[in-house]
């Protein structure tokens, strides 16, 4: 009786320790690994932009993109730097984006309804 709990405590430790192998856990973030090879920087010209509810709303706009993993908006000299995973968005979409929202993007133009719909700060 004895021994065969001992035998199944030992077999838990085995089957424990086989699962923590590193080898066991490469394989399933392997996808993750080969998608952060491809994390890129693009800086981005907001000449439009005006205060800092503006700056809120181009990070916001900027971080909710799927494939962002940063974005920081500089009001002073009108920019926002965005990190990102290339596999899964480009700076065209990114720029897009920003102009959905109602703001140039280097030389994307403006959404002219999201403009308007902008605070009166913002304009
Ligand atoms: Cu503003």
């Amino acid at each position: 009786m004895e021994i065969e709990n001992m035998r199944k405590t030992f077999l838990f430790i085995c089957a424990a320790f086989i699962l923590s192998l590193p080898g066991c856990r490469r394989s399933t973030t392997g996808n993750t690994a080969s998608t952060t090879s491809t994390a890129a920087i693009a800086a981005i010209n907001l000449p439009t932009l005006k205060c800092n509810t503006c700056v809120a709303t181009v990070k916001r706009t900027v971080a909710s993109m799927d494939g962002v993993e940063s974005a920081e908006v500089d009001l002073k000299a009108k920019n926002v730097t965005v990190h990102y995973l290339a596999a899964k968005l480009d700076i065209g979409r990114i720029e897009t984006g920003i102009s959905s929202a109602g703001y140039d993007a280097n030389d994307v133009r403006r959404d002219s309804t999201a403009y308007r719909n902008l605070p009166e700060c913002c304009k």
